[in-house]
């Protein structure tokens, strides 16, 4: 899978994307990241991204030239399976979108900033609109490498058989069971018995019902539908 990424704050992305799982997911090839800083698409000596919004008021808007010099660059090189733009208006992202992206293969991510962006490239060219959750961010990078992660551990071979997506909470919506290493006794805080019996089908059942309590406890909004 390849991910675009557009941004007039790319700096803010290279960390997150480029440690642990997301950096051996595209060691090997998996998941191709790439950042197109905005201001190299600017117009004129300043290279300006943004304007003064039409109506007036505080906050500027994202301006539709350089979005669209750098979007039809991409779109030239290469077909395109969606154009993303993070937006705290958008779609609130969840496991299932996630699963859905996963199965792209080209996808455009464009970051907000400022006020956002000019609403034409909404409405003619931006195929989805993805929100990270109800607050807001200060852009759109920091929500851009949430849809990343949480997209490119999903892509087969990815993980390995032990950060493996499918006991992940929600990904059957239920929450993960709790989890247990070494020692056995702390402090008099015991490991529940049953993880030391090495009876496969014993542990499987208690996992799963520990998974199905912890969410009607904390999460009972997933068990209904
Ligand atoms: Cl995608 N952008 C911003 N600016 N704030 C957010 C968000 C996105 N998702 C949640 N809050």
């Amino acid at each position: 899978m390849r991910i675009d990424i557009i941004s007039v704050l790319p700096e803010l992305l290279e960390s997150p994307l480029n440690h642990s799982i997301m950096k051996r997911a595209q060691q090997k090839q998996l998941l191709e990241v790439v950042l197109h800083p905005l201001r190299d698409y600017g117009l004129g000596k300043n290279k300006q991204v943004d304007d003064y919004q039409y109506g007036g008021g505080a906050g500027m808007v994202m301006m539709i030239e350089p979005i669209l010099n750098c979007i039809n660059q991409l779109k030239s090189e290469r077909d395109y399976d969606a154009v993303i733009y993070m937006t705290p208006d958008g779609k609130t992202l969840n496991q299932k979108i996630a699963n859905q992206l996963s199965l792209l293969q080209n996808v455009i991510i464009l970051c907000g900033h400022y006020k956002g962006i000019d609403e034409r490239i909404r409405e003619h060219i931006i195929t989805m609109e993805i929100s990270i959750g109800d607050y807001v961010l200060s852009g759109g990078e920091l929500a851009a490498a949430v849809v990343v992660d949480t997209v490119g551990r999903l892509i087969p071979g990815v993980l390995n058989d032990e950060t493996s997506a499918l006991f992940d909470s929600f990904q059957d919506d239920l929450l993960a069971p709790p989890v247990y290493t070494r020692p056995e006794i702390y402090n008099g805080w015991k490991v529940p018995e049953v993880l030391l019996s090495g009876h496969d089908k014993n542990i499987d059942d208690w996992r799963y019902e520990q998974s199905l309590l912890r969410t009607k406890e904390r999460r009972p909004d997933l068990l209904k539908d």
